[in-house]
């Protein structure tokens, strides 16, 4: 065992050193952290230490020197993996060159929307030629974050929303992009944590509106909106807002958004920070319930924001209109309910209008492409990350089963699959175990007595409430070791994820799982005057950033009667949907692995605290990892496909595709440590970059042989 102390690390990589414990690998990373070395690679996977500081570490020279192919000889870096992703999607280095995706992971705060970026910008500059669409794709990022960025207790800058970013080329060329966005937390539009704001843009736009334009959006002071707390802040932050206003105005400009759309975005975050100051009593005389008289004068300028008459969305807000063999009959809502209608009038609004931005997003950087040329894709995944707060609600639920199903993905490649193939090719092998949480995503997903399923079962029945539904899960789950009932008073249950134990608050889930929208609303959005408002209530914005128009929305049996809402999935059920989606395609793609590590949670630079990041290297596996990857083979390309690739080697013609020719090509070269399955053959991570260095010297030999001999036919002549 290598001791703390006395670990070296020469060039970056774990999976070079003999055998290594827990403690050592915890002192190797910090050793490393201290010296701002806060990339190391465990093999052909990075792990990154959140600096919580500027460093000089991603400069247009630094960008440079990861430019080519082949850069294991240089420290880890993010830019590599870029440069690796890049160089395998143009299939440099062996292997097929199908489409590339980078994975990130780690928890809130971790770093994977600053790797994110770093990956965009070093693909950016590695891509050739079209340079206005390049800074588009760079500009899109600051949109994302205003809008679906907050912060929150553990992070200042958390994405609310989990994205894939899929990057086209053709060639070495980008040529389009597309993102898909899932599961934005809407439910911040309308509350807020202690310590955590709504979405950026509301506070930018509050600092960087000039009066004239406050006034003609209707806004007033700050302070007197519920929906964003109250709170403002400081005159330095106020000043940081307003550049950031700035930034988010240019990018909407670059991206190609019109100057009306930009207003009536503006118009309709207005209207949804007065209709959260609409409060409503009950009416003595009937029992209904009114709009308080203190707040007539919100839902005034709520209407006049989103472009429809006041006494219509009244009607929106208190009463519930149907008709019912032709006769229109009107019920009226408990102040409650109508506090419910508000919010979520609110809500989908502004989840709307940050659908309706990917959407556009999605149509302006559309590729403009060459039919004739094969079109081949990078993809990069960054989710928001495992959260464990005070208080855990549906939307954490979601999250961390996202982060589940990742976990999930990123086992089933680096050990599943690899060691079941040394297990089939019959090689020489002693198992690595590891900490297999599928019985977690099953007791989420499964059908029909998962998690998921059974809040469903509960959202279609109209008496269900919270409670019946966590009695259900208490007696469903009755002694799965990953569930655990509320112990206190509070109405809630527990769930051993991978990462931990997190206890989950049972209030709202059904009503944020039912995710109704009062029906007449969407009539009444619809015949705004305000176009953007049509826009955005005529399509449907799905949850993958696709603008459907008028797509029939899905009906679950029997539900909730509250309003006589279009019925549509659940939201549970669709991020289950979009979740398939997305792992679908992670599945055919070739990964790459980022595994982010916060090293202490007060997010301080030059600290790691040793508890919180030995919690991370164990529920990430890291340790194993490190096992495996020094034990194992990561590239097991088939005979066909290596001989296809390399029969160049062996400047001979006809060399046929076969393990005989596999073993022929090997042995003129002098790579060692690979082995020979029954049909395919395995290889270290390096291996492929030393491959790329007979064939570059190859091609080298030929260009100065083409031109010797170019040289002695011109003297001839
Ligand atoms: V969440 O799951 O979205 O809540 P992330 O995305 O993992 O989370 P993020 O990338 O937002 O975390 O990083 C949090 C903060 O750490 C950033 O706002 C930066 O202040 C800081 N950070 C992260 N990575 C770097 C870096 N490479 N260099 C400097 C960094 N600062
Ligand atoms: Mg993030």
């Amino acid at each position: 065992m290598v001791s703390v102390g006395e670990l070296r690390l020469p060039g970056g990589n774990l999976a070079e050193l003999p055998e290594l414990d827990e403690v050592a690998l915890l002192a190797g990373l910090q050793q490393r952290f201290l010296r701002q070395q806060i990339y190391t690679d465990i093999g052909d996977i990075l792990v990154a230490m959140n600096p919580f500081q500027p460093l000089s570490l991603y400069g247009r020279e630094v960008s440079e020197r990861y430019q080519n192919y082949g850069t294991g000889t240089l420290p880890p870096h993010i830019f590599a993996v870029a440069s690796r992703a890049y160089h395998a999607m143009l299939g440099r280095g062996g292997g097929s060159p199908r489409g590339q995706s980078i994975v990130i992971s780690g928890e809130s705060g971790a770093g994977k929307t600053e790797s994110t970026k770093l990956l965009l910008q070093h693909i950016m500059n590695l891509s050739k030629g079209n340079l206005q669409l390049e800074q588009q794709i760079l500009q899109v990022n600051l949109l994302l974050e205003a809008f679906g960025n907050a912060q929150t207790v553990m992070n200042d800058n958390s994405s609310r929303f989990g994205k894939y970013i899929e990057l086209h080329f053709q060639k070495n060329t980008v040529r389009g992009a597309k993102l898909s966005e899932y599961l934005l937390e809407k439910s911040r539009v309308v509350h807020q944590d202690t310590g955590e704001r709504n979405f950026h843009i509301f506070y930018y736009m509050f600092a960087g509106l000039s009066s004239e334009e406050k006034e003609m959006y209707g806004l007033l002071d700050p302070s007197l909106y519920r929906y964003i707390g109250g709170q403002f802040c400081t005159w330095d932050v106020a000043q940081r807002w307003k550049h950031k206003y700035q930034e988010v105005c240019n990018a909407l400009d670059r991206v190609g958004f019109q100057e009306q759309e930009q207003v009536d975005m503006q118009a309709i975050l207005a209207g949804v920070l007065s209709l959260g100051n609409v409060t409503f009593q009950p009416e003595e005389s009937n029992g209904s319930v009114k709009v308080s008289e203190a707040s007539r004068g919100w839902l005034k300028a709520a209407a006049g924001q989103f472009g429809v008459q006041e006494d219509e969305l009244l009607k929106c807000l208190i009463c519930t209109t149907s008709v019912t063999r032709g006769e229109q009959i009107q019920r009226f809502h408990t102040q409650h309910q109508a506090q419910d209608a508000r919010d979520s009038i609110a809500k989908e609004a502004y989840s709307r209008v940050f659908g309706w931005i990917i959407c556009k997003v999605n149509e302006l950087l559309a590729e403009n492409v060459d039919p004739e040329v094969e079109l081949r894709e990078i993809g990069i995944l960054d989710i928001f990350g495992f959260e464990n707060f005070a208080v855990n609600s549906f939307e954490q639920l979601c999250i961390n089963l996202a982060n589940e199903q990742l976990q999930h993905f990123f086992n089933h490649h680096i050990f599943q699959l690899e060691q079941a193939a040394y297990k089939e090719e019959e090689l020489p092998w002693e198992n690595i175990t590891f900490s297999n949480n599928e019985p977690i995503l099953n007791l989420l997903l499964a059908k029909p007595l998962g998690l998921l399923s059974l809040l469903d079962e509960q959202s279609a029945f109209p008496r269900a409430t919270d409670k019946t539904f966590v009695d259900k899960l208490n007696s469903s789950f009755k002694g799965n070791v990953h569930f655990q009932p509320s112990q206190g008073r509070v109405l809630g249950f527990s769930i051993i994820h991978y990462a931990g134990k997190v206890q989950y608050t049972a209030g709202g889930f059904l009503e944020k799982n039912r995710d109704t929208l009062p029906a007449n609303i969407r009539g009444l959005f619809i015949n705004s005057v305000t176009p953007l408002v049509t826009v955005l209530f005529t399509a449907t914005v799905s949850r993958t950033g696709t603008l459907m128009p008028h797509v029939k929305a899905k009906v679950i049996p029997g539900a909730d009667e509250k309003f006589n809402s279009t019925r549509k999935q659940s939201a549970g059920a669709q991020f289950r949907h979009s979740l398939m989606v997305l792992m679908e395609r992670l599945y055919s793609a070739n990964p790459h692995f980022v595994r982010c590590i916060k090293p202490n949670s007060r997010k301080e630079p030059g600290v790691v605290d040793s508890q919180v990041v030995l919690l991370q290297l164990r529920y990430n596996g890291l340790l194993e990892t490190i096992h495996i990857r020094r034990r194992g083979f990561s590239w097991r390309p088939s005979f066909e496909e290596f001989a296809e690739r390399y029969r160049i080697l062996l400047v001979k013609p006809d060399v046929s595709l076969t393990k005989e020719s596999c073993l022929e090509i090997l042995q003129s070269t002098e790579l060692a440590h690979w082995m020979c399955g029954k049909s395919r053959l395995f290889f270290k991570y390096w291996h492929q970059e030393q491959l790329a260095k007979y064939v570059e010297r190859l091609e080298r030999a030929a260009v100065v042989i083409q031109k010797v001999f170019r040289g002695f036919r011109c003297r001839k002549s």
